[in-house]
């Protein structure tokens, strides 16, 4: 009679192990702090494209005040990259790419850029060029060029004039930048103008102060720019075949 009790009672225990078990097995699957949190995509991509030197890195990194992207002259070996980088904050993917016009590394460029404008989502694309000695540069010009024509889809396109010098400012301040503008197949949809700022050259990973003129007119100029969605199956390969061609004005 006792054994037999004590095996009723056994077996209570083990049933009530098995039961804890199971319940807490199916708690843990109901509990949405124990599932998996699925990781949302960015729903932005802010895609940074220009040649070599014309200022993307420190651009990108003065929007957050931290050397996010290697900045900095050739000659230190750290500024240019030949891979993209890519920088996610709050939702928005923040993308560095290389430029195309080193004729010995164009070609890895030319498919980072693609992978870069792959990514199936709203895209704010920016261009930065330079002007030197009042003078656009032919490289920027067919770099652009060659870009917008990858793109199948109607798109707007933001140009960001780097490295400005106070003389050059104060020119187009008089006569417009229209006359820069000719130069493009594709017009951009906004420009914005920075300034040289010497403190700031050549140092690597070096940026643009919080309190900046630059700054604010760099935020304020990504701020307004629309953006455009791209699907990846509206990026066609870069025609970098003709880029020699096309910089000594023998185009298509
Ligand atoms: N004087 C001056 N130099 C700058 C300015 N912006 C960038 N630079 C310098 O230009 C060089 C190339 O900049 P970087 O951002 O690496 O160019 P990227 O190759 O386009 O990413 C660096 O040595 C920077 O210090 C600027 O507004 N004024
Ligand atoms: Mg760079």
């Amino acid at each position: 009679m006792h054994i037999y009790i004590y095996k009723i009672v056994d077996n209570t225990r083990v049933l009530l192990l098995l039961y804890t078990l199971l319940a807490l097995n199916s708690c843990s699957c109901n509990n949405p702090t124990e599932t998996t949190i699925p990781t949302l995509k960015p729903s932005e991509v802010i895609l940074f494209l220009g040649n070599p030197g014309v200022g993307k890195s420190t651009l990108c990194n003065t929007i957050f005040q931290q050397p996010v992207f290697n900045a900095g002259p050739f000659i230190d070996g750290g500024g240019m990259t030949l891979r993209k980088q890519e920088y996610e904050y709050q939702n928005t993917l923040y993308i560095d790419t290389p430029g195309l016009s080193y004729e010995e590394t164009r070609m890895q460029a030319a498919r980072e850029i693609e992978e870069a404008l792959k990514k199936n989502s709203n895209y704010k694309i920016i261009f930065v060029i330079t002007i030197q000695a009042g003078y656009l540069n032919r490289t920027d010009i067919v770099t652009i060029d060659t870009i917008c024509d990858a793109i199948q889809v109607p798109f707007e396109y933001g140009l960001i004039f780097n490295k400005v010098t106070e003389r050059v400012m104060d020119k187009i301040t008089q006569k417009g930048l229209d006359i820069c503008l000719t130069s493009f197949k594709k017009k951009p949809y906004a420009t914005v103008i920075l300034r040289a700022d010497n403190k700031i050259e050549d140092i690597p990973n070096m940026y643009f102060k919080a309190d900046s003129e630059n700054r604010k007119s760099l935020l304020e100029f990504l701020s307004k720019l629309k953006s455009t969605r791209i699907h990846k199956n509206d990026i066609k390969t870069l025609d970098i075949t003709n880029y020699k061609q096309r910089l000594y004005g023998k185009s298509d």
